[in-house]
């Protein structure tokens, strides 16, 4: 069994922050790396021992390999884990630091090199019997023959770069006359992005469910898998609440996506925490995406659901233990959402909104966790992911979890930048959201900025009335009793119209 007592988090914000607290439980000292932008960040306090590695841009500190093996050295980490982003799904990193004798908490190099291309990774998942989206099974060379295979699939058809990820690279194929100048174009795209022109075609699905499976492999060649999550309300491929379970699936496609998921890992022998991603359709019929080769942002709902600390295994795992449960131990119990709080205007095309946390106070109470990185007064640096924090709550059913965020979402106070909590509140109040029949398209299909703005108009309104009753009153009467005055009216507002 190797020893770990003292890991590196090559990470930043509260993802650093949430693997340095399950450290710290196992009695594990952490060292934080840090850029010249976060020298007063949260997780360098919070760390044991922190070393700067460079200024703030991430290709000269998060992402330079050999300064962050150097601070392993420096300190005697004999462990490293690199989060999510960043280096976490970098193969050739995880090349290196085997190479320096060090322990990477995650994947074999060869596990992410396969699943780091999309086409590779459905050639291993072909091992076994996985339901996967027609298309073809290798890149295109020849665009007459592509086309003829798009003839076949059916139009309308995606054409995906192998490199690609998170939907980057993608091309929609509505009829076989644009299919030529579309392919031109997603491979000039594809050099250009990935430096791999390298494209195949699959068959479109129109309205899908983003469902993913969590799994975990030990080094012993026993993989189980954690359910699902749904992760179908995000904007431009980019998550924005994540729920466990997903209220479509039965117990059968549960079981049967599971499975599939243990047999996509199991084709790579893949070892540690990662996800399979799947698309759901109207039928109900699954395919297999591809697979994510990290921990990630999401991983809280099923730690809510489960009742495992997902951090805990890796680090388990990578000491070479053996899986503490078998599949048939595990179970779901309640229902956990996740609420990504990003810095940005969600009245203006969601465009990151930097600046100072003027006011930061976080929801507290039953079922209610917050994952963040930040503390009141503190700046949000431009270079970085602008995801300040996930607010993540749990209870016994969805009904609650839903009544459980709004609270959440009204006890959560910023001031200072723009923050998606707003929209956030919009999601849990649509019907299409809280029915459960609700696909990718939920925001394109939904949402607006006058959506929220109704919602400020309303307010402004609240102010005004709230001002004339003031007048009238005549006598001294304090803000907080303003406040008072009108939380009071919002509370009726129902009752008065
Ligand atoms: C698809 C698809 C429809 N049909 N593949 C986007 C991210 C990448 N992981 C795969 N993605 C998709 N692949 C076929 N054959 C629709 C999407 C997709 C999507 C998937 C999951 C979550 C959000 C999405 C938003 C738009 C499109």
């Amino acid at each position: 069994m190797a020893n770990i007592s003292k890991i590196l988090i090559a990470n930043r914000g509260e993802i650093a922050l949430r693997i340095m607290r399950s450290a710290k439980e196992m009695n594990i000292k952490t060292v934080a790396v840090f850029s010249e932008a976060d020298r007063g960040a949260l997780h360098v306090r919070y760390a044991d021992e922190a070393i700067c590695i460079g200024p703030a841009p991430s290709n000269q500190s998060y992402l330079k390999s050999d300064k962050i093996i150097e601070a392993c050295k420096l300190t005697g980490a004999q462990a490293i884990h690199p989060g999510y982003g960043f280096l976490s799904e970098n193969a050739n990193f995880a090349k290196e630091v085997a190479a320096a004798g060090l322990i990477l908490i995650g994947p074999t190099p060869e596990a992410m090199e396969i699943m780091g291309n999309k086409l590779s990774a459905k050639a291993a998942a072909l091992k076994y019997n996985i339901p996967m989206v027609p298309g073809t099974e290798e890149a295109i060379t020849d665009i007459n023959e592509a086309k003829e295979r798009a003839v076949e699939v059916g139009f309308p058809i995606l054409i995906k770069a192998a490199a690609g990820g998170g939907g980057k690279g993608m091309r929609i194929v509505e009829k076989a006359t644009d299919f030529e100048e579309q392919m031109h174009l997603a491979v000039s795209e594809a050099t250009s992005a990935f430096g791999d022109g390298s494209v195949f075609i699959e068959r479109y699905v129109t309205s899908p469910r983003h469902i993913e499976i969590q799994v975990l492999g030990d080094t012993h060649g026993n993989i189980v898998h954690l359910f699902e999550r749904e992760c179908s309300v995000q904007r431009r491929h980019q998550k924005v609440i994540e729920e466990a379970p997903s209220s479509v699936l039965t117990e059968e496609i549960r079981q049967a996506m599971g499975k599939c998921a243990v047999d996509v890992a199991r084709s790579v022998n893949y070892v540690g925490a990662g996800t399979v991603e799947f698309i759901l359709d109207e039928n109900l019929d699954f395919f297999f995406l591809e697979m994510n080769t990290r921990l990630q942002v999401e991983h809280p709902v099923t730690e809510m659901i489960t009742g495992l600390d997902l951090v805990k295994e890796q680090i388990k795992i990578a000491r070479g233990e053996v899986l503490s449960f078998k599949q048939e131990e595990l179970k779901i119990s309640g229902h956990a959402m996740e609420l990504r709080v990003y810095a940005e205007d969600p009245l203006n095309n969601f465009l990151p909104d930097i600046g100072t946390l003027q006011t930061y106070r976080t929801p507290k109470g039953n079922g209610v966790r917050v994952d963040d990185g930040f503390e009141e007064g503190m700046e949000i640096p431009i270079y970085y992911d602008p995801m300040i924090a996930k607010l993540i709550t749990y209870g016994a059913t969805r009904e609650e979890v839903i009544e459980r965020m709004i609270r959440a979402i009204d006890e959560y106070d910023i001031t200072g930048i723009q923050t998606t909590l707003s929209f956030g509140k919009f999601v849990m109040q649509h019907d299409a959201f809280t029915s459960g029949k609700f696909d990718t398209h939920f925001v394109s299909k939904y949402f607006n900025a006058d959506s929220l703005k109704n919602d400020s108009e309303e307010e402004a309104l609240l102010a005004a009335l709230t001002a004339v009753l003031l007048l009238k009153k005549e006598d001294k009467i304090s803000l907080a009793q303003n406040n008072v005055i009108a939380n009071n009216w919002r509370k009726n507002r129902k009752k008065y119209s």
